[in-house]
């Protein structure tokens, strides 16, 4: 029997080896692919986002946790595709217009794949135009907007706008250190999470 406990560990521990033979042997074996993420992969995930929002562990843990599943992924995702599993959702994630930071967006994005949700990462300096164009094409449910500078936050503002002006009903959930909840509310945001553990959850009830 593959011990799924033991992959979940290996997660958490950042162990990419551990993760990615384990992954290996369940398959080998015959346990369900949805079984291996589940109990295994997303198992594991869960506890890192809840001791990540807790603080008892920091980005660098989180970083290493994420690059681990990412591992065991690669070998695990055609199973699934195989299997017919669909993901928890999916969304759409990049930067805002103007802005180039991305480090916190790619760690929201991987918690969001460790969650189970599928994520198309448009990365940086997305404008409205971008999110619009490829909403459509991946009829995703959620869209993620960050941004880090004070600057570059009406671009979230004009993002809304223009899917509601173009009619495409898709949630917009947004976060970086400059927003707030305050924000979010102000310019019609679905929700707003101040890191990226909370993301997964505002995603998960965005999604419900
Ligand atoms: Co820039 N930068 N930077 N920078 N940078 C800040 C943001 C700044 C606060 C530094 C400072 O002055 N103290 C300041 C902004 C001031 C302001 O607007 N209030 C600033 C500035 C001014 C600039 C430039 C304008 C500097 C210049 O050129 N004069 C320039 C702008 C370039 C541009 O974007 N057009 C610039 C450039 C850069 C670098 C390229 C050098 C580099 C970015 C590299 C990269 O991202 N690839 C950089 C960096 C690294 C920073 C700091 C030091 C770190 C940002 C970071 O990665 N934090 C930053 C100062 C700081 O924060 N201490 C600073 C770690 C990351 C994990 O946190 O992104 O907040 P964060 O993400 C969190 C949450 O916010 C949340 O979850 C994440 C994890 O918990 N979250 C979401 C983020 N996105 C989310 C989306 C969600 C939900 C949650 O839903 C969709």
């Amino acid at each position: 029997m593959a011990d799924l406990k033991a992959l979940a560990d290996a997660v958490i521990n950042g162990d990419q080896n551990t993760a990615l033979e384990i992954t290996k042997a369940a398959l080998e074996e015959g346990t369900a692919a949805k079984d291996v993420l589940d109990n295994g992969l997303i198992a594991g995930m869960d506890i890192v986002g809840a001791r990540f929002k807790k603080n008892e562990i920091y980005i660098p843990e989180v970083l290493i946790a994420a690059r681990a599943m990412k591992m065991a992924m690669k070998v695990l995702e055609p199973e699934l595709v195989k299997a017919g599993v669909e993901p928890v959702g999916k969304l759409l994630i990049g930067t805002v217009q103007g802005d180039l930071h991305d480090i916190g967006k790619n760690l929201v994005a991987m918690m969001l794949k460790g969650a189970g949700f599928e994520v198309i990462d448009l990365g940086v300096d997305v404008g409205p135009e971008k999110f619009i164009e490829q909403v459509k094409a991946a009829n995703a449910q959620v869209i993620g907007i960050s941004a880090l500078l004070t600057t570059t936050m009406p671009g979230m503002e004009k993002t809304i706008k223009a899917l509601k002006d173009a009619g495409i009903a898709v949630k917009v959930m947004i976060g970086g250190a400059p927003v707030t909840q305050d924000y979010a509310d102000r310019i019609g945001a679905d929700g707003y999470a101040p890191d990226a553990a909370s993301a997964v959850d505002l995603a998960k009830s965005l999604v419900a």
